[in-house]
């Protein structure tokens, strides 16, 4: 048997279709990912930092004129995928694209191929990215926070990254589910329908796409007509690491005015994500923007002000108590939902198993939180799931089982990323 590091990287060659990787070899997914290609990056930087660069300016390729960057780049025969760019019907004139956004890791990982400087013609490329993460950074405070709450509000599951977790239950089950798509899916012929989200979620899915494409995607109507608008904690804590980062780059490249504007952004959403603790359960909790109310659900992205503030764990030593509690129900960490709750599902997507991206996002936040032993916990689990399970999609975290698409590239990244951080 090859060596892991050898199959990772063999995984990454094989799912790269020239200039941007697919996320898996199966066909499930035949297209760019946002998300996706900017953890992908950290993969690369591991062997080829040319190529890192390359997945992230590929990306931002895709990026609309008002400055969002969408959730999916359709750069090849889609077919395979639904809602492909048939249905989707969106894009920037150069790139067939989807109508939404997902988690905005960008900057952080440009901040770290930065950092590492050993990329050929690092300074232009950089000079050329920033003013984009700018405008990028701009439009989620105009376009989903008008009213500026200093927390971004998603229209959609899909934008979460996050798709069926049980934190959308109730805010989903409010949205029209339309016409059944049920014939149309693809998804459940590449993964057994048990492991995907349900008939159900999927006709809610679409018909909130049928809507925004009938808007035009036009963020000015998008945030007054969504059925479905909530400010995740997980989304704004993502959104908040990379604000910092983006700061630090900006102010590295001596584009004072922008450091400054980004700081404004930063203020605000700092005050807001302490204002989700619930001091009554000791976790953070998102909202239902459109509902007005709280999201009393324990989802693993109550974890990530961790990996948005190194301050959280001093403050808040009750949140590290939910994660240990969690790590000592299942044998592997960390499940994307709290085991032991009526809604934990260990194999069925986000509503239980563990995802590699999200554990990097959770033990980085730990370690800058100077919890190092949890920290460590959770990447010697890591790293053992890959080990035990290979490069699933995600990892049952009772059996440790790898799950959905395989060969997946998200999987293959965080392997070799993780690896450079062990001690
Ligand atoms: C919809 C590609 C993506 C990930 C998401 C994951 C899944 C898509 C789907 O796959 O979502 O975006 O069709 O199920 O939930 O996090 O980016 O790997």
């Amino acid at each position: 048997m090859t060596d892991l590091r050898e199959q990772a990287i063999a995984i990454l060659r094989t799912n790269d279709h020239g200039g941007y990787t697919v996320p898996t070899a199966s066909g499930l997914y035949p297209a760019q990912w946002n998300w996706d290609s900017c953890l992908v990056a950290l993969g690369f930087a591991q062997f080829d930092p040319d190529r890192a660069w390359v997945e992230i300016e590929t990306l931002f390729d895709g990026q609309w004129a008002d400055g969002m960057v969408p959730q999916i780049s359709f750069r090849e025969a889609d077919d395979t995928y639904f809602p492909n760019s048939s249905v989707w019907q969106a894009g920037n004139g150069r790139v067939k694209t989807s109508g939404i956004t997902q988690p905005p890791v960008a900057a952080t990982v440009v901040r770290y191929l930065t950092e590492r400087g050993d990329a050929p013609r690092l300074t232009e490329r950089l000079g050329a990215l920033l003013p984009k993460l700018l405008r990028y950074h701009r439009w989620f405070y105009s376009a989903r926070d008008p009213q500026g709450t200093g927390l971004v509000s998603i229209v959609h599951p899909w934008e979460s990254g996050m798709d069926n977790s049980p934190v959308w239950d109730a805010a989903l089950a409010a949205v029209e589910p339309g016409p059944s798509v049920a014939h149309l899916r693809k998804d459940t012929g590449f993964s057994h329908a048990s492991v995907r989200p349900t008939g159900p979620e999927y006709d809610r899915y679409i018909n909130l796409v049928i809507g925004y494409r009938a808007l035009n995607y036009d963020p000015a109507k998008l945030h007054g007509a969504a059925p479905f608008l909530v400010a995740d904690i997980g989304f704004n804590s993502i959104l908040q690491r990379a604000n910092r980062d983006l700061i630090a780059l900006l102010r590295g490249a001596g584009d004072e005015a922008g450091a400054v504007e980004v700081e404004g952004f930063a203020a605000r959403t700092a005050a807001a994500i302490e204002a989700c603790w619930d001091a009554e359960d000791g976790f953070y909790y998102g909202r239902d923007t459109r509902h007005d109310r709280v999201i009393r659900k324990p989802g693993i992205a109550g974890l990530l002000p961790l990996y948005a503030d190194p301050t959280v764990a001093e403050r808040h030593p009750a949140l590290l108590r939910h994660l240990e509690a969690w790590l000592e129900q299942v044998r592997f960490g960390v499940p994307s939902f709290a085991p032991g709750t009526p809604e934990f599902e260990p194999r069925r997507y986000w509503r239980g198993p563990i995802w590699l991206v999200v554990n990097w996002m959770v033990l980085d936040g730990l370690a800058r939180n100077g919890q190092a032993a949890l920290s460590q916990r959770v990447l010697r689990d890591s790293l053992e799931l890959v080990r035990q399970g290979g490069f699933g999609e995600y990892f049952d975290p009772t059996t440790g089982e790898g799950l959905g698409g395989n060969s997946f590239s998200w999987t293959a990244a965080m392997c070799l990323f993780l690896r450079s951080l062990e001690a």
